[in-house]
């Protein structure tokens, strides 16, 4: 049985010493103590004595190792990227306020012996079990763990969890497949179950998502930085000077200057950077803590495209401020843009934090177009006018975070395969496979989960929540379930990948074929040619063709927290 932590210090000396990353992770832990110890509190109240198993766990970093290079740690005092940390600093506090045993190690040699490999030897089957129930790490962890688990890779890697900031569509996961569709990527090809991939965003439903955590004021500090917001000073986003090398920036930094005193944190070692304009207070790199307090004075925050997704625009909302971003059009995606060119995804990326954009939106974000300055001084001028209160989605607070790993660490299992039937994989075995368990919902536009179809597999999410929709041809499943209020949830794809299921829905088909493509199943609606997913590794929300469209499953979600279904706790 785990048992909530009512303290992090044991947590601090597992961590180690030595790197910067390290140190910055620990003061970051050390600073949200109370915070941590508050929410798991409440957690547990809310679980109310449920039966939770000790799970062993290794915490392998992988990027912080000096085999993969380790690139982040000397750069942390100099504005390079953070975010990485956050998110791993705050796993770790999850995973051990939850009552798991840890073990912490951002080097080889540490994780050869963590996993028993003798030293000196590599790439030879483990002499003895893995110790551990789970193991989270990176992609540079992963490429380590299979150089040195030889055979048996293969078979603990369901046990695997990689954290992958941007993360992995099923599309680039799939080694055959990947391969044959030119779906590149530098990080390798994995065959893992997508939902092993987490992200730091809910960016696709076929990954975890994972995420992080901000600071979270009680009400004494929420009046307090309502009183004391100075509506005229904005915030860059921006440590590092090569973010302000931005084409127009003089332009739309000339129209905020006119309305606001403009504020940097941008790291330099003796002198001004020459990319920040003289009329920035520029306040140097500021440790995470007086970051957050400079955001408490700040009005608005405002971002000039990069970085990508980071932790700093949930903060400053956290912190009352306005985030004002740049539209981009078009989105930037893996197939026409440098950063993310390599990656293993083609989700398209519509501004500099479409987190923010989606789900958090007005008053909180203003999404613009920088190149139009009417709409952006606008945009400036109302904003100034608005109060704004501080707010931070339920899913990064401390609470959400430990209520969705400790749903994670209950329900999913990737080494088991499911109880209920598979989708078949050929015709001959659909006939013989059990009968659709869905009927048509009474408006007769979606079909729903039937209780009468007699029987209902053990399944998480529990497919109660399960509603089955027809997409539109330019739309993915994610996007036609998000238009419902709904959720694409993959798991579920195994209970509508079935010939009946087009019949119920009055879809025609002519023909109907079992193929590997990740947007199956679908149809070819001009042709009546109606297809079934013949490899469930590609069962995947993301992803469209106009030629197609597909059968999705949605399902619904808890207020604030997306990853998990209303009954889903
Ligand atoms: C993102 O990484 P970054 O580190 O560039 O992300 P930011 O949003 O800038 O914020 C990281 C943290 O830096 C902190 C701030 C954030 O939690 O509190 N900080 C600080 O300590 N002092 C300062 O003066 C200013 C900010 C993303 F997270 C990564 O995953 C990506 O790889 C990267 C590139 O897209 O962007």
């Amino acid at each position: 049985q785990a048992a909530f932590r009512r303290d992090l210090a044991r947590l601090l000396e597992l961590i180690g010493t030595g790197k910067e990353s390290l140190s910055f992770m620990k003061k970051r832990i050390r600073h949200l103590a109370q915070q941590w110890l508050r929410a798991a509190r409440r957690l547990e109240q809310k679980l109310a004595g449920r039966q939770r198993d000790q799970k062993h766990i290794l915490i392998h970093i992988g990027f912080l190792t000096e085999e993969s290079g380790d690139v982040f740690s000397p750069r942390v005092l100099k504005g390079g990227p953070l975010g990485e940390m956050v998110q791993w600093a705050d796993i770790l506090a999850a995973l051990f306020m939850l009552g798991h045993s840890l073990r912490v190690t951002v080097s080889l040699k540490e994780l050869q012996s963590h996993l028993g490999v003798p030293p000196g030897r590599g790439n030879c089957p483990l002499t003895s079990p893995l110790p551990f129930d789970l193991i989270y790490t990176d992609y540079h962890g992963l490429q380590q763990m299979k150089q040195h688990m030889g055979l048996s890779f293969k078979k603990y890697r369901c046990r695997v969890r990689v954290i992958d900031t941007f993360g992995t569509e099923p599309a680039y996961n799939h080694e055959e497949y990947a391969t044959l569709r030119g779906y590149r990527t530098n990080w390798g090809y994995w065959n893992l179950q997508p939902a092993q991939f987490m992200t730091m965003f809910p960016h696709t439903p076929d990954n975890s998502f994972m995420g992080f955590v901000s600071e979270e004021l009680n009400q004494t500090e929420r009046q307090l930085i309502k009183a004391n917001k100075v509506s005229s000073m904005a915030v860059v986003y921006g440590k590092e000077a090569s973010i302000w090398k931005v084409q127009g920036k003089e332009k739309f930094l000339a129209i905020l200057n006119k309305y606001m005193e403009i504020h940097g944190t941008v790291y330099y070692e003796t002198q001004r950077p020459p990319e920040v304009p003289a009329f920035v207070k520029n306040h140097g790199l500021l440790p995470q803590h007086e970051f957050q307090q400079l955001l408490r004075k700040a009005k608005l925050f405002i971002g000039f495209g990069f970085p990508y997704e980071g932790p700093a625009p949930l903060e400053a909302i956290a912190n009352g401020c306005v985030f004002l971003q740049a539209r981009f059009h078009p989105p930037h995606s893996s197939l026409n843009h440098e950063f993310f060119r390599g990656k293993p995804t083609s989700r398209e990326v519509s501004s500099q934090h479409p987190y923010a954009e989606d789900f958090i939106g007005k008053p909180h974000v203003w999404t613009v177009d920088y190149n139009n300055s009417e709409e952006f001084e606008a945009a400036i001028k109302t904003i100034m006018r608005t109060q704004v209160d501080p707010y931070l989605p339920y899913e990064y607070t401390c609470e959400g975070m430990l209520e969705r790993i400790h749903a994670y660490i209950q329900h999913q299992d990737f080494c088991t395969t499911s109880s209920a039937p598979a989708s078949p994989k050929t015709k001959s075995a659909a006939m013989q496979s059990p009968p659709s368990p869905l009927a048509l919902s009474p408006n007769s536009t979606h079909l729903v989960w039937s209780p009468s179809a007699g029987w209902a597999p053990q399944a998480w999410p529990p497919v109660g929540s399960l509603q089955v929709w027809v997409s539109e041809p330019q739309h993915t499943c994610t996007e036609t379930c998000r238009r419902r209020g709904l959720v694409c949830e993959p798991t579920f794809f195994r209970f509508l990948n079935k010939e009946e299921v087009f019949l119920q829905l009055s879809i025609a088909c002519d023909s109907t074929e079992f193929e590997m493509n990740h947007l199956y199943p679908a149809v070819a609606e001009g042709v009546r040619e109606c297809y079934l997913q013949k490899e469930p590794l590609l069962f995947s929300c993301a992803g469209y063709n106009t030629k197609y469209r597909r059968l999705c499953p949605c399902r619904d979600f808890r207020q604030g927290q997306v990853a998990l279904c209303r009954d889903c706790l």
